[in-house]
């Protein structure tokens, strides 16, 4: 059978509230899919704009086939291109990041401008026309100072993620910030098996002690509930609104992205072993008061995000194949913030170091165990896995509506 029926079959008579069948975390059709039908036609958050603060300044990023550049121009406007010379093919820039006037293909130098222009190329004769050969661009969307692309010929409306999302990030400033620290990690799983065991905490108790000491295992912080009944969610929430923070749930109809400022445990401020913050620089002059928890952001399907008083950090997923995964962790911090002393590196990474690690040996796990014959899908706990059935619930819809042509976006 074909696979598009094979799997929209599958996603239709999907047994709810339980794990997916095990194709869909190996198979390297369903993966096949998952970039066409997702990966190739959504938005996708690529990084931060305080990467890349100069003119010149670029960082490069492969999704599935697509090798992709993002670039600060001369005019200061921040462009995305797929990063194939339009010569024959080879990646204009090779590096991960970098900083170039012009954009120098290393094969033959045909030489571009930061707009894309192919400026100059030897010995093509007479009748070359440059203008036809210019590299291809990418949409893109700066909010917040968070870059995000989408390799689709038609992108979806950006702006309900920039209404929803821009008022709860605003405050944090994160354009005015650097890039303390950053790693990528490889884990050796589907990017579901990454996500589903990002959107719950039923796991932590057992796995995380370091982030435990500071991050509220109850459900309603990580999952989409809302504040519940929950008075101290909502008493948070008013005391930060009333200081000028958005802080309530928010999460869009389709469930593919959702903020919410949610508190910390008892008094902890950060994620330090000691609850105290890690960057004696606070983030943002526009936060007045402490204790303002965490703000949470993710948006299906790159990226999950905390937001803190001294600090933020993001987290970005990358499928790199049907069972491999990078997730790459990117701490900020005020820009004036100097290292060695307003804060050290090895403290401020530390509890999310040991977390991501954590979670890593989590996901190979799972992926150990679904591999086997004997995985069947398996029940998500009600009370402390909504966050998961969520994601799945949205994966499913997003991929049914696709593979039913209901979103005509071609990619
Ligand atoms: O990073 C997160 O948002 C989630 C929440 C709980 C588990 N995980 C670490
Ligand atoms: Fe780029 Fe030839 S492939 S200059
Ligand atoms: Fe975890």
């Amino acid at each position: 059978m074909d696979i598009h029926n094979q799997v929209l079959r599958q996603l239709k008579n999907r047994r709810e509230g339980f794990s997916l069948e095990q194709p869909f975390y190996i198979d390297p059709d369903y993966y096949k899919l998952d970039l066409e039908m997702i990966w190739y036609r959504d938005w996708l958050f690529a990084g931060h704009d305080c990467q890349i603060n100069k003119a010149g300044m670029y960082f490069t990023l492969q999704v599935g086939d697509y090798p992709v550049l993002v670039i600060r121009t001369r005019e200061g406007d921040i462009r995305a291109y797929h990063n194939t010379c339009r010569h024959r093919g080879h990646r204009v820039c090779t590096k991960e990041t970098g900083s170039a006037t012009r954009l120098v293909c290393p094969y033959h130098q045909w030489t571009y401008q930061h707009d894309g222009s192919l400026m100059s190329a030897r010995h093509m004769g007479e009748n070359f026309d440059k203008k036809q050969f210019g590299l291809k661009p990418v949409h893109c969307q700066v909010v917040a100072g968070y870059i995000f692309i989408c390799l689709a010929k038609e992108a979806p409306d950006f702006a309900p993620v920039r209404a929803t999302v821009e008022p709860y990030m605003a405050p944090h400033r994160l354009p005015e910030t650097k890039v303390a620290a950053q790693n990528t990690i490889i884990e050796k799983g589907n990017w579901k098996l990454v996500w589903e065991n990002n959107r719950e905490c039923y796991h932590c108790a057992g796995n995380h002690p370091e982030l435990c000491r500071t991050y509220p295992e109850a459900p309603t912080a990580t999952g989409v509930q809302g504040a519940g009944d929950d008075p101290f969610i909502s008493e948070h929430w008013s005391r930060c609104e009333a200081a000028g923070l958005p802080s309530t749930f928010n999460m869009s109809p389709d469930g593919q992205f959702r903020v919410a400022r949610m508190p910390l445990i008892e008094d902890a401020e950060s994620y330090t072993m000691n609850g105290r913050p890690a960057v004696q620089r606070s983030l943002s002059d526009d936060v007045t008061i402490s204790h303002i928890g965490t703000m949470l952001l993710f948006h299906y399907p790159t990226t999950w995000n905390h937001m803190l008083v001294d600090h933020a950090i993001s987290f970005r997923v990358i499928p790199i194949g049907p069972e491999e995964t990078a997730v790459t962790t990117t701490w900020l911090v005020h820009k004036d913030a100097v290292e060695g002393v307003d804060y050290d590196v090895e403290q401020l990474t530390h509890v999310w170091n040991m977390t991501n690690d954590q979670d890593r040996q989590i996901v190979e796990e799972n992926a150990f165990g679904i591999r086997s014959p004997a995985y069947e899908p398996g029940p998500y706990s009600e009370a402390h896995e909504g966050g998961v059935m969520q994601f799945v619930e949205w994966y499913s819809n997003f991929m049914i509506d696709r593979l039913q042509g209901k979103d005509s976006t071609l990619y």
